[in-house]
C-alpha cells in the first residue's frame, strides 16, 4: 500500500465511529483500516442492521482485533442512541457510510431514504458538533449520482453542479449539502468523497454485479434493464477504502474529492464479462448452453441515469492515490470470492432480501 505514514498524522484520532459498518463498503473499510493503515485506535461500528447489514461480514475482524473493534446496534434516525454511543466511547471522528443505498428500492419506497440518508446524517452532524473541540473529523461518504447523468462526453468532478434524479440520489445530495453547511456555518471539521459504482467482496446481491454472478452460477435469468447500454464507472471497493482513509486523514477540512475507477463499461458488457468468468470457473449451463443465454432484457428503471464517469485527477494530484485494480483483475477476483464464500451468500440470502426481490421482479 502506498500510504504516507507521516502525512497521515495530520488528522489524528483514536475513537473512530464507522456508521453502516455491517454493510458492503463499511465492512471492507473497517477491515482495511485495521489491516492496512497502521491505525492503532478503536473502531465503533454503529449499524442498525437493516436487510443490508450483515455482521457476519466482520467475523474475522471481531476475532482478530478484540476490544479494538466494538459493534453497537444503533439507528442513526435516533439522536439519543447516537449521543449515548458518542459519550460511552468518547468518539472523536466519524466515517459515515450508513444509508439506504439501492436506487430501485428508493423508487418503490422513498420514505426510508429521506429518514435515514437526510435526517440520520443531520442527527450525526449535530452530535459531532455538540462534542466541540474533542471532535476532529467527520467524513461523509457520498456518490457520483448527486451530479445527475452524463451524455456521451465529459466527466463529473468536484466542481460539477448537483442535479440528482432518483429519490436515492436526491437524499444523498441533501446530506452532502447539510454536511457542508455544518462546516461552513459551525466550523465542523468535515470532508466529503463522491465516488462511482463500487464492486468487490461482501456486496449485497441486489446490486448489478453480485446479482449477476449468483444468477449466472445458478442458471437463473439475468435481468438487464432496457437495452443495457447505460454506462457506469466501476471502482474496486478496496481502492475506494484507500481513497476514503487518505482523505479522512490528510485532506483539509471543508474539501471534497471525487473518486472513480477510470473503468467505464456498458451494463450489457459487464454482464457478458461476468458470464464469461462464471463459465471459465464452472463451465456452461447443464444443457450445454452458454451462460450468456440467461440474459433477459426487462423493463427499464424509471428515470434511469444514462452515464456516470468520474474525473479523479484531484485526489491523484493532491495525495498520489491510484486505483490498484482494473476491471479485468477486479471482476475475476470478485467472481472467485462469491464462488468461494457460499456461507456468506446464504447468510444474506436467507433474510428479508429474498422476499423483497421476489416481489420486485414478479411484475417485470
Ligand atoms: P449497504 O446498503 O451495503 O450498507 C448500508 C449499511 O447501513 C447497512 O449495514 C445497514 O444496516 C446500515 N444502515 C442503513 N440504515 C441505517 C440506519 N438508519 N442506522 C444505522 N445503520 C443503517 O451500502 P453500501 O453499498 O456499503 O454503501 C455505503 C455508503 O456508500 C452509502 O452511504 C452509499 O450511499 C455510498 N456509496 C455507495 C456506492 C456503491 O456503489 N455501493 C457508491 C457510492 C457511494
Ligand atoms: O438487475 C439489475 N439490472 C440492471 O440492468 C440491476 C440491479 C441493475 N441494473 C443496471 C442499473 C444500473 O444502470 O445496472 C446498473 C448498476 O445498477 P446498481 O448496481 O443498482 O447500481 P446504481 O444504480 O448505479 O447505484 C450504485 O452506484 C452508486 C449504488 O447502488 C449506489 O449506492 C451508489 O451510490
Amino acid at each position: 500500500m502506498w500510504y504516507n505514514q507521516e502525512a497521515m498524522k495530520k488528522i489524528s484520532f483514536g475513537n473512530l465511529m464507522v456508521t453502516g459498518g455491517a454493510g458492503f463498503i463499511g465492512s471492507n473499510f473497517i477491515r482495511h483500516v485495521f489491516e492496512k493503515t497502521g491505525y492503532a485506535g478503536r473502531i465503533v461500528n454503529f449499524d442498525a442492521l437493516t436487510y443490508a447489514g450483515n455482521p457476519r461480514s466482520l467475523d474475522d475482524v471481531a476475532a482478530k482485533f478484540g476490544e479494538r473493534y466494538v459493534f453497537v446496534r444503533g439507528d442513526i434516525r435516533d439522536p439519543e442512541a447516537i449521543r449515548r454511543a458518542f459519550d460511552e466511547y468518547s468518539i472523536d471522528a466519524v466515517c459515515h457510510f450508513a444509508a439506504e443505498s439501492h436506487v430501485d428500492r428508493s423508487i418503490v419506497s422513498p420514505g426510508a431514504f429521506i429518514e435515514t440518508n437526510v435526517n440520520g446524517t443531520f442527527n450525526l452532524l449535530q452530535a459531532a458538533r455538540e462534542r466541540g473541540d474533542a471532535f476532529v473529523r467527520f467524513h461523509h461518504v457520498s456518490t457520483d449520482e448527486v451530479f445527475g447523468s452524463l451524455g456521451a462526453e465529459g466527466f463529473f468532478s468536484e466542481t460539477t453542479p448537483y442535479q440528482p434524479h432518483s429519490p436515492y440520489s436526491a437524499s444523498k445530495a441533501s446530506s452532502d449539502h447539510i454536511a457542508r453547511a455544518y462546516h461552513d456555518t459551525y466550523g465542523l471539521n468535515v470532508t466529503i468523497t463522491n465516488c462511482s459504482n463500487n464492486y468487490g467482496p461482501y456486496q449485497f446481491p441486489e446490486k448489478l454485479i453480485p446479482l449477476m454472478i449468483l444468477n449466472a452460477v445458478e442458471g437463473k435469468p439475468l435481468p438487464v434493464y432496457g437495452e443495457g447500454l447505460n454506462i457506469r464507472d466501476w471502482l474496486h471497493v478496496e481502492d475506494h477504502c484507500a481513497a476514503i482513509w487518505t482523505v479522512m486523514t490528510q485532506a483539509e477540512s471543508g474539501t471534497t474529492y471525487c473518486v472513480g475507477g477510470r473503468s467505464e463499461l456498458r451494463n450489457i458488457d459487464v454482464v457478458k464479462r461476468i458470464c464469461a468468468l462464471v463459465e471459465r470457473f464452472r463451465g456452461p449451463l447443464p444443457n450445454g448452453a452458454p451462460r450468456e443465454s440467461l440474459i433477459t432484457h426487462v423493463a427499464d428503471r424509471l428515470g434511469h441515469d444514462k452515464r456516470y464517469a468520474i474525473d479523479c485527477s484531484k485526489i491523484e494530484r493532491d495525495f498520489g492515490w491510484r486505483q490498484t485494480h482494473t476491471a479485468d483483475s477486479g471482476f475475476e477476483e470478485t467472481v472467485r470470492w462469491y464462488l468461494d464464500n457460499p456461507a456468506w451468500v446464504e447468510s444474506v440470502r436467507s433474510g428479508e432480501y429474498l422476499r423483497w426481490i421476489e416481489t420486485y421482479y414478479a411484475g417485470r
